[in-house]
């Protein structure tokens, strides 16, 4: 690991990345337990997706008291990865430590805290039964039923990143051993990642000290992984990007602008306060769609969009990532 080697212009390639920022030390460990997971399922030939989900935060001392981080707490991945188990693929869960996961997310403390639907049963004059209250035994049972299942099938694997390093590192290692997979591999990259980080070599090793007044902090631009991602680390799979804007009018060329940059299959484009009920799907037609059109000089036809939304007042309890999953599957079977 060279200092050497750090761009100068604040603007690092994927492998300047990966030959100057150390690996987390559980790298090594979490490869190999992915690669059984991975292999089990190859095996028998069950698709298998990799889910991200959550924020990265960017540390700004070696010594870690003050980070930045991402409002992200991880629903679009965590809901999204029960419709995929529920749609009978092996799903790799990569969440940023204590965001919500699969089938816990339903009783998070802060929203539906599960102390609050236990009793202790009146009967019971020692206190040592416990009972769930009535009305929430039904989604209690489904919740529970499913959750089991996963375990007993091994079909749910589950992996933590912290920091945007972490993430890259385990990215990169995950895809790669996902390229055994080839076409039975998908990717649903909805985790929020920093876009500017502190490299190592600059970070300063001890909290940072106040009494200067202003603190003034230049960051470099993480590395654009998915290029890297679509064209070496992996071979044959199906990506899926997502990206979040807070100007709904830059949703689409966003979108399409990384669908021409890196070249994968589509990218879910969602603004921050509708996330929860409309998305827009954007992808390359297929090429004898644009075949037929290539006499059209609008680049834009190049391109498909397909709005997906739920209508939250007319059913509360619809989560829009059911719908996704759907469209996601409908699209990849279409690729195929
Ligand atoms: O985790 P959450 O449900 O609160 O938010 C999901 C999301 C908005 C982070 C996700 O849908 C997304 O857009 N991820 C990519 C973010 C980005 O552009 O980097």
């Amino acid at each position: 690991m060279s200092e050497a080697i750090v761009p100068s212009d604040n603007l690092f390639s994927a492998e300047t990345y990966f030959a100057t920022q150390p690996p987390p030390p559980s790298l090594d460990h979490d490869t190999s337990r992915v690669r059984e997971f991975i292999q089990r399922h190859a095996k028998e030939g069950k698709k298998v997706v990799l889910v991200t989900s959550g924020g990265t935060t960017v540390p700004l001392e070696l010594n870690v008291v003050r980070f930045l981080d991402n409002f992200s707490a991880g629903t679009r991945g965590a809901t999204s990865a029960e419709y995929f188990l529920k749609a009978g693929y092996a799903v790799i869960f990569m969440h940023r430590q204590f965001s919500l996961q699969p089938f816990s997310r339903h009783y998070s403390h802060s929203t539906h805290p599960f102390l609050d639907f236990l009793d202790v049963s009146p009967e019971d004059t020692d206190g040592h039964e416990v009972s769930v209250t009535a009305s929430e035994r039904p989604q209690l049972l489904e919740v529970l039923t499913a959750y089991k299942d996963a375990h007993q099938q091994g079909t749910l694997h589950t992996l933590t990143f912290v920091t945007v390093n972490d993430y890259l590192w385990l990215l990169r290692a995950v895809s790669q051993e996902m390229a055994v997979l080839g076409r039975n591999a998908l990717f649903y990259l909805a985790a929020a990642v920093s876009d500017f980080f502190l490299p190592r070599q600059k970070m300063s090793v001890h909290k940072i000290q106040s009494g200067k007044g202003s603190l003034h902090i230049e960051m470099d631009q993480v590395p654009k992984i998915l290029k890297p991602l679509v064209e070496v680390w992996t071979r044959g799979g199906f990506i899926v990007s997502f990206k979040l804007e807070t100007d709904q009018e830059l949703l689409i060329p966003k979108a399409r602008g990384a669908l021409a940059r890196y070249g994968h299959q589509v990218v879910i484009g969602n603004e921050l306060h509708r996330r929860k009920y409309e998305v827009v799907f954007v992808s390359k037609q297929h090429e004898k769609a644009v075949t037929e059109s290539s006499e059209d000089p609008d680049p834009s036809s190049q391109y498909e969009e397909s709005w997906i939304r739920i209508d939250l007042d007319k059913d509360p309890n619809k989560e829009i990532e059911e719908e996704i999953n759907k469209s996601c599957n409908g699209i990849w079977v279409n690729h195929l």
